[in-house]
């Protein structure tokens, strides 16, 4: 595995590459174009340009998160050529700019959904966090005003102003979508890139949906392990890949996380992990990394991974906003770098332990 750090560029980001370039262990950033739109190209010289700024830091980049999909291809309807052949130019271009790694997702509307972008934690620290309750007691199209306030005035990824101000037409694009239909475009659309990525060898990484279940009624296929795994077999092509979170898939207590890496194998292209804490099954928090502090074992996730020989980029997940820091929430420093260190160590003697055995 290799450590990274998600950044989203020197216009957005509170974090400088600077910083990240100095947490133990780094070697590499998960970045993106963040100000381009879904369905847009993205022109090699910028991504050219991308790669020399970070490359002028000494770290370089491990994997793009995200190349966003445009509703119309997740809906099927509309453009969506038109926007699938730009999502294949793009993939030439970063192929071109020898990047290997892409990470999407195919959630309707919303992103992530969480109710609280600052819960405050025993600790004093703050923390992302969700709650059933909330969710059934909004309308989503106020979903956006209710944590626009604790966004920290950046612009978190999924909940672009932009995008939010279109909620209601999203909606009714998604009428007739259900959870087949849902399929057969992602199908489409993999069926579509496989070429190109088969041309430059890239990964492709589909994120899982967050929460692991439908939330306002809107289908979500990206859930569980049988889910996945028709997924991975409806297009069978080792480019067609997963982004295994433990965070996302992990807000379903019926997913067994160690398991589901173990028959991921070889698929696996991207690793985000994170720890929850829960306070009953549809109330949870964003936890520290550290196993004691959650409710997962982190250790028999990363020794998962280590046992299917996961090669692939790693990075801490969402962390707390802790010691009065103010970043994009989830997406601040001190947290995410004590994260990467601590996953190091699990690592570091997770293999020590197998080589001596
Ligand atoms: C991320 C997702 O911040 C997060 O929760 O893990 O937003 C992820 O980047 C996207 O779903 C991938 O397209
Ligand atoms: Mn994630």
């Amino acid at each position: 595995m290799e450590m990274t750090l998600r950044w989203y560029g020197s216009k957005f980001d509170t974090v400088t590459l600077q910083q990240i370039r100095q947490i133990p262990g780094v070697t590499g950033v998960i970045t993106t174009l963040y100000d381009t739109q879904p369905g847009e190209l993205w022109e090699q010289e910028r991504i050219h340009a991308l790669k020399e700024e970070v490359a002028a830091s000494g770290l370089h980049i491990s994997g793009i998160e995200s190349v966003n999909i445009h509703d119309d291809i997740k809906t099927g309807l509309g453009r969506r050529d038109e926007y699938i052949d730009n999502y294949i130019k793009t993939l030439e271009n970063l192929g071109k700019e020898d990047i290997h790694m892409v990470c999407y997702n195919f959630m309707p509307v919303f992103d992530w959904t969480r109710t609280e972008l600052a819960r405050v934690l025993p600790d004093g620290s703050t923390a992302l966090a969700y709650t059933q309750e909330a969710v059934d007691a909004l309308d989503p199209e106020k979903m956006f005003e209710s944590i626009a306030g604790d966004m920290n005035g950046t612009v978190m990824p999924g909940w672009e102003p932009e995008r939010m101000a279109r909620v209601k037409e999203l909606f009714a694009l998604y009428k007739d979508v259900d959870d087949e239909k849902l399929f057969a475009n992602l199908k489409y659309f993999l069926e579509a890139i496989m070429p190109v990525c088969n041309k430059y060898d890239i990964n492709m990484a589909i994120h899982p949906d967050d929460p692991a279940w439908s939330v306002f009624g809107l289908p979500r296929i990206i859930i569980n392990e049988e889910n996945i795994l028709r997924m991975m077999h409806m297009v069978d092509d080792v480019h067609n890949g997963v982004t295994f979170c433990s965070g996302s898939y992990g807000t379903n207590l019926k997913n067994d996380l160690p398991h589901m890496i173990r028959s991921l194998k070889g698929r696996i292209h991207f690793a985000h992990v994170r720890n929850l804490k829960f306070h009953s099954p549809t109330n949870f928090e964003e936890a520290p990394h550290v196993s004691a502090c959650g409710s997962f074992d982190m250790y028999e996730i990363v020794k998962a991974l280590y046992d299917i020989g996961f090669t692939g980029p790693i990075r801490p997940d969402h962390g707390r906003s802790i010691w009065g820091e103010v970043a994009m929430p989830g997406y601040g420093l001190y947290d995410r770098a004590l994260g990467a260190t601590y996953i190091q160590g699990l690592w570091e003697a997770i293999e020590k332990g197998a080589i001596r055995k």
